[in-house]
C-alpha cells in the first residue's frame, strides 16, 4: 500500500507539502493541475508539478482527476476534440512518472451534498453532510449556489466555476438520457483512451457516484458492484479500474464495501483507494464521521484487510475529514483529521500485517 494524500497545488491548497511529508508513513500525493476539463495538460507544467512534489520528498504517482468534458458525457460531435486532448494528456502525464487517472463519468455533478459543516453533537466538530429531503426542496441551481457559499472561497473539486456556469444548459441535454445511453458514451470514450493507456503505462481508475444513487433524476451509472462490472467489461482491460472510494459506495449501506474490494481486488482492477467513514442517519441520510471505525458504520478494519488481501500495493488516501481544532479550510479536505485519518490507517495495516 502506498499512503498518499490528496494536494490542491501550491496556489489553491492552504497546505504546505512540508507539513504533508510530516504525516508518519506518507509518501506521496493524489494531485492535480487546476484546468478545465478538455484542455491539454501541457509537459511543462506538468513537469514543474512533478519537480516540486519532489523537492517536498513526495511521489506523485496519482493524478485525480482529469475531468471528463460534459460533451463527451452527453456524446457530441465535439467529442472527438474533446477525447484527442485527453489522450495528449494521457501521454504528457505518462511521461513524467504518472501510473493511475483518477476521474469520473458522473453527469453534470461530481460528489453531492446538502450540508458541507454539519455539526457533530458528539463532540462539536464538523463534517459533510447529505440528507435527500433537503435536496428535494432545493433543485439542482440552489444546491449549487449554497455549495458555493458555503465553501469558504475554494473552489471544490467537481464544482469548478466554468462547469457550474453552464449549468442550466447541460441539464437540459440530459434531458431523456439513459443510463444505457451513458454507457455507450462511456465506452465510446474507453475505446479511445484505454489503448493508449496500456501503451504508456497509466491506469484510469473510475471514481463512484457519490451519493451512491441517482440524483436530480440524472443517469449514474458507477454506484454498485454491478454496475463496476459493466463498466469494465465496455472495455476489458487492467488499465480500466475502479478509484474505489469506500465512503461514497458506503452512502448506500446496500453496498458491502469489503466484498466490493475483494471483487475487484481480486481481479486487478482496483487503480486507487479512498477510504473514509460514513454515519448513517436514515434512508438516503448521512454524514461523514471520522475514519475510526467505532464513530461510523463502515468496518476500517474490514476495509483494510481487503485491500491488503486483494490488492495491497494500490494507492490509499484517507478521504475527506472532519473540521477539526478550528482548523478554517476546503471543506472535507483540511489538514488534521486526514493526518490523524492517514495515521489510523497505516497502524491498522502494521496489526494486519503482523497478525
Ligand atoms: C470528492 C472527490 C471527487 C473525486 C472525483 C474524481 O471529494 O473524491 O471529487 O475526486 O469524483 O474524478
Amino acid at each position: 500500500m502506498k499512503m498518499t494524500f490528496r494536494w490542491y497545488g501550491s496556489k489553491a491548497d492552504p497546505i504546505p507539502l512540508k507539513y504533508i511529508r510530516q504525516i508518519p508513513g506518507m509518501t506521496g500525493l493524489m494531485g492535480l493541475l487546476d484546468r478545465p476539463a478538455g484542455v491539454v495538460w501541457e509537459e511543462e507544467e506538468i513537469k514543474e508539478l512533478v519537480d516540486e512534489v519532489h523537492a517536498a520528498g513526495l511521489e506523485l504517482e496519482v493524478i485525480e482527476s482529469v475531468n471528463v468534458h460534459e460533451d463527451i458525457k452527453i456524446g457530441l460531435p465535439t467529442r472527438d476534440k474533446y477525447i484527442q486532448n485527453y489522450i495528449d494528456t494521457i501521454r504528457n502525464l505518462a511521461r513524467h512518472g504518472i501510473k493511475v487517472i483518477v476521474y469520473n463519468f458522473m453527469p453534470v455533478f461530481d460528489w453531492l451534498r446538502t450540508d458541507l459543516a454539519r455539526v457533530i453533537p458528539e463532540d462539536g466538530s464538523n463534517s459533510l453532510y447529505f440528507d435527500e429531503k433537503d435536496l428535494g426542496q432545493m433543485g439542482p441551481l440552489e444546491i449549487v449556489r449554497k455549495t458555493a457559499e458555503d465553501s469558504h472561497g475554494f473552489t471544490l473539486p467537481g464544482w469548478e466555476p466554468e462547469r457550474l456556469a453552464l449549468l442550466e444548459t447541460t441539464l437540459k441535454q440530459y434531458e431523456g438520457m439513459t443510463p444505457d445511453n451513458l454507457r455507450e458514451n462511456y465506452k465510446y470514450f474507453l475505446d479511445a483512451v484505454i489503448p493508449v493507456c496500456e501503451e504508456v503505462g497509466v491506469r484510469m481508475a473510475c471514481h463512484p457516484d457519490d451519493p451512491a444513487w441517482p440524483i436530480f433524476g440524472l443517469p449514474r451509472i458507477a454506484h454498485s458492484q454491478d454496475d463496476y462490472d459493466k463498466i469494465i467489461k465496455l472495455h476489458d482491460s487492467p488499465a480500466n479500474t475502479v478509484c474505489l472510494c469506500t465512503g461514497s459506495l458506503g452512502s448506500n449501506p446496500e453496498n458491502d464495501v469489503p466484498a466490493v474490494i475483494r471483487h475487484f481486488g481480486e481481479m486487478n482492477r482496483i487503480g486507487a483507494m479512498h477510504v473514509r467513514n460514513v454515519k448513517y442517519l436514515g434512508h438516503h441520510h448521512f454524514r461523514e464521521a471520522a475514519h475510526l471505525s467505532s464513530t461510523g458504520d463502515l468496518d476500517m478494519y474490514a476495509i483494510m484487510k481487503a485491500i491488503h488481501d486483494t490488492c495491497p500495493d494500490t494507492y490509499v488516501r484517507p478521504d475527506h475529514g472532519r473540521m477539526i481544532w478550528d482548523e478554517q479550510g476546503r471543506p472535507g479536505y483540511g489538514l488534521y483529521d486526514r493526518a490523524l485519518g492517514a495515521a489510523y490507517l497505516n497502524g491498522l495495516w502494521e496489526a494486519i500485517e503482523k497478525q
